[in-house]
């Protein structure tokens, strides 16, 4: 059985993938340290529904599956992760576990501090785990498209081709994004191109964009459910929206709503994972896949989600513009190409009825514990 270990399996896209992993019949090493539950109570937040901790979880699920997934909880930028790699030796590393939240990481210095201490320390220790103890290792780390940002220009997916006074050379792709959390992954891309091309690692990163549902496995009990963040901090925004409209509650379009960005569906994402880990790189390449399945504005979000809203239950949804709370271009061009992954076998599903119907089928039971007061932003940067 191939060895996966999975970084951050106690996140939104950490657990689900840990029983995804377990179900294709991998040996699945989940690893936390609670980060993100201590940012969400530090911080007056909370999530849709509570969810057990990881050890739980991972009881619960091995209770009834006979591929049994392991656990350990501990920081993976410290000396424990290192010795937990070596125990291990695992064929590949999914790196899930980094600090997500843009505004977060724009609060103040603390928390600049955490996230960009907390994200390249743990990236580094991977990286040079790999290095001295297993360096066949592929390690799938998980990037942003908004390490990009929204340049002038069609985004290539990670590297570009340069002409300079009659000589060519190809680079990463110019990043430069719009918070301090972005930056952090720029910094980790940088990092682990650094490794690839100096000490021969197998790394791919996948750029991806602001993340939407919940996972549909087929026998999956309603407790093994992935968190579900709503607020201004860790929700993204089509969740939101969901959520909102749900409730009545206008949805929340920051600036002009004409800021694009790709989007993708958490079953998608995670077959991503899937498509990357089953192609490694050859020693010494990196992959970068840009991780979307269709771009699209926040006001054709809204709309999606308001047509949806108004056909189901026929509900006229309302929407209320914000002075934008972030520093981000509200026109902009955007054009990235994502083709590698539809190359390996990637079909996406689309923002549509369907699938905004699957999520509300999902969520309508949790409607009553829906906090409208977490759903205004409060924190310009
Ligand atoms: N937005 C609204 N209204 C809201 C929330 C967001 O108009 O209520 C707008 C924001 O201004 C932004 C866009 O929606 O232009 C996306 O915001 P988001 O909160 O959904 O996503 P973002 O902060 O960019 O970050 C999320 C994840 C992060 C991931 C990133 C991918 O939290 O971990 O890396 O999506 S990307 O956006 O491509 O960089």
């Amino acid at each position: 059985m191939k060895k996966i270990m999975i970084l951050g399996a106690d996140g939104y896209l950490g657990w689900p993938c840990c029983m995804y992993f377990a179900e294709k019949g991998y040996n699945v090493f989940a690893v936390d340290n609670y980060d993100k539950r201590m940012l969400i109570s530090q911080n007056n937040l909370k999530q849709l529904y509570k969810t057990p901790k990881l050890d739980e979880r991972v009881a619960l699920y091995n209770s009834s599956n006979d591929n049994k997934i392991h656990y350990k909880i501990i920081d993976v930028k410290e000396k424990e992760f290192r010795n937990y790699f070596k125990e291990v030796i695992p064929d590949t590393v999914i790196h899930l576990a980094e600090q997500p939240s843009a505004p977060y990481s724009m609060l103040g210095y603390k928390e600049a501090k955490y996230t960009i201490e907390n994200n390249i320390l743990t990236t580094l220790n991977i990286a040079d785990s790999i290095l001295n103890h297993n360096k066949e290792c592929h390690l799938v780390k998980l990037g942003t498209m908004g390490e990009y940002g929204t340049p002038n220009i069609d985004i290539e997916e990670g590297f570009i081709e340069v002409n300079h006074k009659n000589r060519k050379d190809t680079f990463l792709f110019p990043r430069q994004a719009n918070s301090l959390y972005h930056t952090s992954k720029i910094m980790d891309t940088d990092l682990l191109w650094f490794y690839t091309r100096s000490y021969g690692l197998k790394v791919t990163d996948l750029m991806q964009g602001p993340v939407y549902g919940l996972l549909d496995l087929s026998d999956q009990n309603d407790i093994l459910n992935t968190c579900f963040n709503y607020d201004e901090y860790f929700g993204t925004v089509i969740n939101r929206f969901i959520l909102q409209a749900l409730i009545d509650h206008p949805l929340t379009i920051y600036g002009e709503g004409n800021q694009t960005r790709g989007i993708i569906h958490i079953d998608d994402s995670i077959k991503c994972m899937h498509l990357s880990e089953l192609n490694p790189p050859k020693s010494g390449e990196m992959n970068i896949y840009n991780q979307i399945s269709e771009t699209m504005s926040i006001n054709q979000i809204a709309k999606h989600v308001s047509e949806y809203f108004k056909i189901k239950f026929n509900k006229e949804v309302s929407i209320k513009f914000f002075d934008n709370p972030r520093i981000e271009k509200n026109n902009h061009y955007y054009n990235p190409t994502y083709s590698k992954l539809n190359d390996l076998g990637f079909e996406p599903q689309l923002l549509s009825l369907e699938s905004i119907d699957h999520i509300v089928k999902k969520l309508l039971k949790y409607k009553n514990l829906i906090d409208k007061k977490l759903f205004d932003p409060q924190f310009n940067w």
